[in-house]
């Protein structure tokens, strides 16, 4: 069940369009599949065949406070083939709850996924899915 609501959340955030505005502080953001970060994920240009950029803001659910210490590890998959990306995306921490990753390479035209791993060292663990459409 688990698994399901977490596509569901998924197609919403693949239907947002425009994705040219790095989040704000009012970004909504969602929750991730633990209920303990809220993610606020864009790209910062229309997603392509090649290297993508992204730029993320991340807040603990529970305080609603910035998530300074976070380390990434972001997975770059295409779950209907069976294979990852040829390149480890480049994580940099830009200050106050604000990442940016680079480097997301997408292969080949089809469906992929972006998984966000999140860890404190405050103990906080959580992860969120993207999809994404590359032509
Ligand atoms: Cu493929």
């Amino acid at each position: 069940m688990r698994a399901l609501r977490c596509v569901l959340l998924v197609m919403c955030v693949a239907c947002d369009g425009g994705g040219e505005t790095p989040p704000t502080e009012d970004a909504p953001g969602i929750l991730g599949t633990e209920g303990t970060v809220l993610f606020s994920v864009r790209e910062v240009a229309p997603t392509q065949q090649g290297s993508n950029t992204f730029n993320a803001l991340l807040k603990s659910a529970r305080e609603s406070a910035p998530l300074t210490d976070a380390d990434i590890t972001v997975e770059v998959t295409m779950p209907a083939h069976g294979h990852s990306s040829s390149t480890i995306p480049v994580v940099r921490n830009l200050g106050e709850g604000r990442y940016d990753v680079d480097q997301v390479v997408f292969t080949m035209p089809g469906t992929w996924e972006v998984v966000w791993h999140v860890v404190t060292t405050s103990g906080i663990h959580d992860h969120q899915t993207y999809s994404y459409e590359i032509e």
